[in-house]
């Protein structure tokens, strides 16, 4: 069994920026550098054969490359407190299309039950376990304006994930490429 999800990169030099603006927030296990990523969407324990038949379905998503942009923090909530903290993902019309196609195309495979939660893009930048309330609202006072230069997705990749260590092992398994235009605006492709 492999666990699996499909996300965009960030670029490398982002993800130093952001690993590097992390700490002092007692409760906060902040995320490495290299785990920094856009979930697309998380797929969970599949079978290696069931793997293959994900790729071959990615491999038909077909979508143009667009700018990404970060703008400010947020929290994530459950009944008990905030769980992760985590870079807002401006959410363009061509990020909210391409989640559609890979979500399509997943569905298509036989045999995955992929969870179907409302998409909120983000980055994560720390899991939160009874974090320091008064810290916690001074990172997040301090960081609303966060606005790091925007990117170019031009590719997307389905990743597996190793648990079990003090931080999950994130590594591409495959690349898959979004189309350059010629000329075009950014945007969904009709
Ligand atoms: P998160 O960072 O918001 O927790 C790999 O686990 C990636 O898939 C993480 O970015 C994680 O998002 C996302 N993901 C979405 N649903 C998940 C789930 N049910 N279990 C674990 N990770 C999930």
């Amino acid at each position: 069994m492999i666990r699996l999800f499909v996300a965009l990169p960030l670029p490398p030099l982002l993800r130093q920026t952001l690993a590097l603006a992390g700490g002092g927030i007692p409760g906060a296990r902040w995320s490495p550098a290299d785990n920094l990523h856009i979930t697309l969407k998380f797929i969970g324990e599949v079978d290696e054969r069931v793997a293959d038949d994900i790729v071959s379905a990615l491999d038909g998503v077909h979508a143009p490359a667009f700018e990404v942009a970060l703008r400010g923090v947020g929290l994530f909530e459950s009944g008990k407190g905030p769980r992760l903290l985590y870079a807002a993902v401006v959410p363009s019309p061509a990020l909210i299309d391409l989640e559609k196609r890979v979500e399509a195309a997943l569905a298509r495979v036989p045999g995955l039950d992929i969870d179907d939660r409302r998409f909120v893009p983000h980055v994560t930048l720390a899991r939160l376990k009874a974090p320091d309330a008064g810290r916690l609202r001074a990172f997040v006072e301090g960081n609303g304006g966060l606005a790091p230069p925007p990117w170019r997705a031009d590719r997307f990749a389905l990743y597996s994930s190793v648990t079990g260590g003090e931080h999950p092992v994130y590594t591409p398994e495959e690349w898959f490429d979004l189309e350059e235009q010629d000329g075009g605006e950014d945007g969904a492709w009709v």
